[in-house]
């Protein structure tokens, strides 16, 4: 078996809070000491990544200003600058403190939205400064858990207010950056608004600086409502729309895991590397932004596990690369999908310049198809799944 190593040409990014989770969960204290972000920065760079990314809180302290705020920022930027890890992404965190506990953006208190649109926009300000191109939204507090104590439309109303005036203070500072909004069902709300790709597309499509808006899927979150993340960010490409990845482990609908990328649904995980590097004009990569993980490292490690599970999601995703690239090129799997007629579904419905007269007109397609010969066809997919496991499992 190789053994792949990660470069920074991998483009493979991880937030401060990832690493750096200290392992408290809702039933135990921390199980690991604070990590200093300088700390990340080096080892997150020796590991073989190339980015970092972090929510405001992560590397300055909710309610630090003025020169406590610049010391941590000039420390940060000084390990970027020795280690020449960029700063793809930044976002901010509105649900950690209990002044946003009914909500941040969407609060029925419009004294809590307005500070928390304050918080975003002096982020984003740094995320300019830091030379970040995307700034994700990920509403954790954004919904309700009792649906006659919020309304409803109106929640939404203010979510593409701010929006709207998020985009456009972006453009007028010439801070040149996209937002991603990142779905997820629920927790920590009972149910938290925007919930899946799809609902974040379509709300999306209701704004005024739309073309500034995309997703940041993240594996766990569509997997914790039994749905299926390849499909999911399939759709966003085809929309253009995946502007960032969140990248993770999660064993179907239950508690948001975090679990390293592949040690969920590992046959998932395949299906998403091989969209993402091969499902592209010609078979070449779809997407070409950071391939970013957002998981947590087990709480039952130490720091030594940290970094063993830091280095695991990289060396699984490229290990995935790999044997997507092998499926890719196996003449057998080539042979195999055009029987199953899989490349036929690109050609279109209708022939160039042929009309829906043109189409009443052909006896082929309906009078004279033989839909019980059709019928009764088998359609070769169980071939390509086994080919698919077998390329997985290094068998072939
Ligand atoms: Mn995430």
């Amino acid at each position: 078996m190789s053994t792949p190593q990660p470069t920074r040409e991998d483009k493979f990014s991880f937030g401060l809070w990832t690493v750096g989770w200290p392992a408290r969960d809702p039933f135990g204290d921390t199980t690991r000491p604070p990590l200093d972000p300088v700390e990340s920065v080096h080892r997150l760079a020796e590991l073989g990544a190339y980015g970092v990314t972090f929510h405001d809180d992560d590397l300055v302290p909710f309610g630090t200003d003025g020169a406590a705020r610049e010391q941590h920022i000039k420390r940060f930027r000084a390990a970027l600058e020795e280690t020449g890890l960029v700063v793809p992404m930044l976002t901010t965190n509105l649900f950690t403190h209990p002044v946003f506990k009914e909500g941040a953006l969407t609060a029925n208190d419009r004294d809590v939205r307005r500070f928390a649109m304050r918080k975003v926009m002096r982020n984003m300000d740094l995320a300019a400064e830091l030379g970040a191109r995307t700034y994700v939204l990920w509403g954790g507090r954004e919904g309700a858990e009792i649906d006659t104590a919020k309304d409803l439309r109106a929640a939404l109303d203010r979510y593409r207010e701010v929006l709207d005036t998020l985009a456009q203070y972006s453009a007028d500072r010439g801070h040149g950056l996209r937002f991603a909004l990142e779905p997820k069902p629920n927790e920590p709300r009972g149910d938290i608004f925007l919930p899946t790709i799809g609902h974040a597309l379509a709300f999306i499509s209701t704004l005024e600086h739309a073309e500034m808006v995309g997703v940041n899927p993240e594996v766990g979150h569509e997997q914790m409502s039994n749905l299926n993340f390849t499909h999911g960010i399939a759709q966003a490409l085809w929309q253009g729309k995946l502007f960032h990845i969140d990248l993770n482990g999660q064993h179907g609908p239950k508690f948001d895991q975090d679990l390293v990328f592949g040690h969920g649904d590992l046959l998932s995980a395949f299906a998403t590397v091989d969209l993402l590097e091969n499902g592209g004009p010609d078979g070449g990569p779809a997407y070409d932004g950071p391939r970013h993980f957002d998981y947590k490292p087990l709480r039952t490690e130490d720091i030594d596990g940290v970094w063993t599970s830091a280095a695991a999601n990289m060396r699984t995703y490229l290990l995935l690369r790999e044997r997507a690239a092998a499926f890719r090129a196996d003449p057998e799997v080539v042979e195999a999908l055009a029987a199953a007629r899989v490349p036929e579904l690109a050609t279109p419905t209708l022939a160039a310049g042929e009309t829906y007269d043109d189409l009443l007109a052909d006896r082929s397609a309906f009078e004279d198809f033989d839909a019980e010969a059709a019928g009764r066809r088998g359609a070769g997919v169980e071939r390509i799944a086994q080919l698919a496991v077998e390329h997985l499992l290094g068998a072939r």
